[in-house]
């Protein structure tokens, strides 16, 4: 009996096949792993990327120490086939001036895309691994040994046709548009507010976004997980053009946007948005690799208080030497008839891998002690907080149940269950007793605490004081009361609700969490605040399942141009009682 405690993975009605359980991974079962290796063999058919020997590759210089990034002493890797990047790079694909300008796919790229490769090699992308940490092999990428994946494919997504693709993105044949419905959950008061953000009387409504927007570089370095488009829709410009299109129609008062690629960002992203009456501000991550998190909010409806970058790596802390960021906003609303409670909107992209939920929980325990800080008053309650981001962990999975519960006992976790991507995960690791050391200086309750103030206490006394923190108990909490604005479960059908699907999987991973008030649909009554310090769930933008995913050939598409769907809230925020 497994002895840490968490929400099961269990709902009626709901078969263990569905996604949401970790499924893209699951071994039980599962057709061989030819099934996937065909979508290869129709993309990389013989020919020239594999039948010539790539030129030289000049390799990008870094400003990072070779102890972070050992990959950069290795000297030089060639392009990988399904790096579209480094074959542009290499020159095999034709250069752009800026090294970080969009894939401009022409009939030459995929006639020339090669045969599928005999292994391919691993390249890590989220940075340096930590010590101790055994070679990984990516578990996307590991199929090819035959013992997981293709079951994670959707079906639908496992037999692309066969055929050629138009060359350019005039050409692309029609696909269905997704139909995404507003679901009112104001009942009987319902406000939408309106889409010119217009002057308003109190209450304070305002709507909020989380979307991933998946970054061009990514998309190249992971372009096995796209087999399934075609080619045309994953053009930058047509990429970009929809995205903006999209962000605009939905026109809500604040972003938080992730994967956002820093070039696209200072080139495209921010002068779009600003020119539609946003404020914007960028945290890129740390390391190599070119994305980062924004967050935007109309400059009408919410002034800026303070901004709060926050980078996960921590020199000397071997668990947080990954390149991940957050990003956290405290805005005040702009109303001028009444008064207001500021808001703290904090957003994030957590590491990726799915064995790492180690990593993962102390990412977020960096992220909610910011929180945490910036969102506290003076009589130590906190403002309303609405936490967005792609947590890469899916519902259900213990780092869901710590952020919803705001308490974790994780007594014989295994670093692979934490985010419940993986159902049979490798690797034996348990999580450690503390997770993140004493020295990182945040407390078991996720929050700052100063660095003992005297170096000369012996070690004793340290061992005490650990105790007394709880650093010597196999559980974790924090102190914001947060509540899923999403049920992940499709009203009609009881299907899971998908947030992210590409050629290898179809999940939950994003989320918008909010500090829910008294009454609120979505709260349960313990823990919820008052009016004037929490959030009303009013409505939100349903999200589809994989079914309606499948009638438009999975994500991105013609029209949804990343692989993650938006999730869009609307937030009301009563005003304070000591107007
Ligand atoms: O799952 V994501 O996509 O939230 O949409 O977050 C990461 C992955 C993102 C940033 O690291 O890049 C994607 N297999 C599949 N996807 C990967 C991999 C991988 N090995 N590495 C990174 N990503």
């Amino acid at each position: 009996m497994s002895r840490y405690r968490y929400v099961n993975y269990d709902r009626p009605g709901v078969s263990s096949e569905h996604p949401m359980f970790g499924r893209y991974l699951s071994t039980a079962g599962s057709p061989p792993a030819r099934t996937v290796l065909s979508h290869w063999r129709h993309w990389y058919q013989p020919g020239y990327l594999w039948s010539t020997r790539p030129p030289h590759v000049q390799h990008r210089s870094t400003p990072f120490s070779s102890a972070r990034h050992p990959s950069y002493n290795r000297q030089p890797r060639p392009p990988g086939p399904y790096n579209w990047s480094s074959w542009r790079h290499s020159g095999v694909l034709p250069h752009q001036t800026h090294p970080r300008q969009s894939v401009h796919f022409s009939g030459g790229l995929m006639d020339c895309s090669a045969k599928e490769p005999p292994q391919k090699r691993r390249k890590s992308t989220e940075g340096e691994r930590s010590p101790g940490e055994r070679s990984q092999r990516s578990p996307e990428r590991s199929f090819t040994k035959g013992t997981r994946g293709p079951k994670g494919s959707p079906e639908w997504l496992r037999n692309v046709p066969t055929g050629k693709f138009p060359s350019s993105p005039k050409s692309i044949p029609g696909t269905p548009e997704l139909r995404r419905i507003w679901e009112d959950l104001s009942c009987p008061r319902n406000a939408r507010p309106s889409a010119k953000g217009g002057k308003q009387k109190c209450p304070f409504d305002f709507s909020v976004m989380s979307y991933n927007i998946l970054s061009q570089d990514l998309l190249c370095d992971n372009a096995y997980l796209y087999r399934h488009c075609n080619p045309p829709v994953l053009d930058w410009q047509h990429r970009f053009s929809n995205i903006i299109k999209e962000l605009e129609q939905r026109s809500a008062d604040i972003m938080c946007l992730q994967e956002v690629q820093e070039d696209h960002y200072k080139e495209q992203i921010k002068p779009s948005l600003e020119s539609l009456g946003y404020h914007c501000e960028f945290k890129r991550r740390t390391g190599v690799k070119p994305d980062g998190c924004a967050v935007v909010f109309k400059r009408e409806r919410f002034s800026l208080v303070s901004c709060h970058p926050v980078e996960y790596f921590r020199r000397g802390v071997p668990l947080l030497d990954r390149d991940n960021v957050g990003l956290v906003l405290l805005l005040r609303p702009i109303d001028s008839s009444c008064s207001f409670t500021n808001v703290c909107v904090a957003n994030t992209h957590l590491l990726y891998n799915p064995r790492r939920g180690d990593i993962k929980l102390a990412q977020l325990a960096v992220l909610l002690a910011e929180i945490s800080k910036v969102a506290q008053l003076p009589d130590g309650s906190f403002c309303p907080v609405v936490l967005c981001g792609d947590f890469n962990s899916v519902p259900g999975s213990p780092l869901y149940h710590f952020i919803k519960e705001s308490n974790l006992e994780y007594d014989g976790l295994p670093t692979a269950k934490v985010s419940g991507q993986e159902e049979n995960a490798r690797g034996q690791r348990i999580l450690t007793v503390p997770i993140w050391p004493k020295s990182l200086g945040i407390s078991q309750k996720c929050q700052f605490e100063s660095p003992s103030k005297d170096p000369e206490v012996k070690d004793l006394e340290q061992e005490a004081l650990a105790e007394i923190d709880g650093f010597t108990k196999p559980s974790i909490q924090h102190s914001l009361q947060l509540t899923s604005a999403y049920s992940h479960y499709l009203k009609e059908s009881g299907h899971p609700e998908i947030t992210t699907c590409h050629s290898r999987t179809a999940i939950t991973v994003d989320y918008i969490f909010y500090t829910a008030a008294m009454g609120d649909v979505m709260a349960h009554p313990e823990c919820s605040v008052s009016p004037e310090m929490g959030l009303q769930l009013l409505g939100r933008l349903a999200l589809v399942g994989e079914a309606e995913l499948e009638k438009v050939n999975g994500l991105p598409n013609q029209h949804n141009s990343s692989d993650h769907l938006p999730l869009l809230t609307c937030f009301r925020l009563h005003p304070r009682t000591d107007n």
